[in-house]
């Protein structure tokens, strides 16, 4: 478990134990501190977040998909890499959704009765015309008034042009590249914040809400942990028997090391190299395909984190007592399918795009001051199932590129 994490951990159950005893000390102390502590060090820290949520998703979308190389020239293995992962992402949503709505971890009562009556939600959109206007008029517009899926259909076209032009455009891609790196270190900053901002929004949430909030951020936590479980387990341990004709044993068995590594990275481009080791020397990938299909998964592929923003955006509109609609949840699994294909694998970052998936929807990102305390033992959870997901394509890729007979086993560029 790195530096970072500890430091979280300790900072979350310091603010636990701060939430929950000092009101019942001194209710005056609380609300002072809460005043003029708590409650600026958690706005800042939330604030620092949605300050790079569209400029990180723009670059990173752009250089993700322009990263894919030109649509023409993608290839087998690159339409089924994608086409793969898109699915088990829309799989995954799709779980953690109806597990969020059927479970109900959201109480209605955690920020107060008021702030029902207090919030509007926005008025529900036809599918018919969130489908139109995904389309921007104006995408400079969109980028300010934060349109996430405008912003993300803006950044698709850029990344496929900018992969159609090639060489021509260097420049500009370097550009978006550099901006890019930019931005992730600005999420490193950020991070090196967290645990002041997790301690002053947990003592908060916990100290306003009381013991209801346990109990409900518990029931969020326990949710997401066993859609996580579902679908590391039973969805991948599936695909892996049937498409992999891999005995899911022999598969978690051999990718046990990248995993419990993830675990306490928190960072799938961290542990990129011991899951590239594990696929090829335990699970028998051959280098091409694990070169190809590990480091874009690590990118593009972000089940667990998915998973996480599903679950997240259910309780926090079941907190605010907003009913979502079928499009509100397509919504969802288009914003969190689209928006993970850039975002890089380093610690955090999930909590950053649930901002997104929180803003396409209408929902408050300040309802992430509730869960975001917590967020870090989630995010080691979730890093794990996020670089599985990559494994089990390259085990199942690899064994169709072997069927074909388009695997030399000591080429070793992608063929
Ligand atoms: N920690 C991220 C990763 O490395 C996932 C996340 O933040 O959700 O995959």
């Amino acid at each position: 478990m790195n530096n970072l994490t500890k430091k979280i951990l300790i900072a979350l159950g310091i603010g636990v134990i701060v939430g929950l005893v000092l009101p019942t000390i001194h209710q005056g102390t609380f609300e002072w501190l809460n005043q003029y502590v708590f409650d600026p060090v958690g706005s800042v820290f939330l604030n620092m977040i949605m300050m790079v949520v569209v400029p990180l998703v723009f670059f990173s979308l752009v250089v993700g998909v322009s990263d894919l190389g030109d649509p023409k020239q993608l290839g087998r293995m690159g339409v089924k890499t994608i086409i793969f992962f898109m699915v088990t992402s829309v799989i995954s949503l799709t779980i953690a959704l109806a597990a969020a709505s059927v479970i109900q971890p959201g109480d209605p009562g955690l920020l107060g009765e008021d702030i029902a009556e207090e919030y509007e939600p926005s008025e529900a959109v036809p599918i018919m015309d969130t489908l139109v206007n995904i389309i921007p008029s104006n995408p400079v517009a969109s980028m300010s008034e934060m349109e996430m899926l405008q912003i993300i259909a803006f950044a698709i076209f850029v990344g496929i042009a900018m992969a159609v032009l090639g060489d021509k455009v260097s420049t500009v891609k370097s550009f978006f590249k550099q901006a890019n790196d930019i931005m992730m270190q600005i999420v490193t900053f950020v991070m090196k914040f967290a645990p002041y901002g997790a301690f002053a929004l947990i003592a908060s949430a916990l100290g306003e809400a009381g013991w209801a909030a346990v109990g409900s951020l518990a029931s969020y936590m326990l949710t997401v942990a066993g859609v996580l479980f579902f679908h590391l387990f039973v969805v991948y341990g599936l695909i892996v028997y049937f498409l992999g004709k891999m005995s899911p044993l022999k598969f978690f068995k051999g990718f046990m090391p990248a995993m419990t590594m993830a675990f306490s990275l928190s960072s799938s481009n961290g542990v990129l190299p011991l899951s590239m080791k594990s696929a090829q020397e335990n699970l028998g990938v051959s280098k091409q395909v694990s070169g190809f299909v590990q480091p874009l998964g690590a990118t593009i592929n972000m089940d667990g984190t998915g998973i996480m923003q599903a679950v997240a955006t259910v309780f926090i509109a079941q907190v605010y007592v907003v009913d979502l609609s079928l499009t509100d949840m397509l919504i969802i699994v288009l914003t969190a399918t689209l928006a993970s294909i850039g975002t890089a694998g380093v610690p955090g970052v999930g909590m950053i795009m649930l901002a997104m998936v929180l803003t396409s929807v209408g929902l408050p990102t300040d309802g992430i001051a509730l869960i975001i305390g917590v967020d870090r033992i989630l995010d080691m959870l979730r890093t794990s199932v996020n670089i599985t997901g990559d494994a089990v394509l390259a085990v199942i890729v690899d064994r169709g590129e072997k069927k074909r007979g388009a695997i030399d086993e000591n080429v070793t560029e992608v063929s």
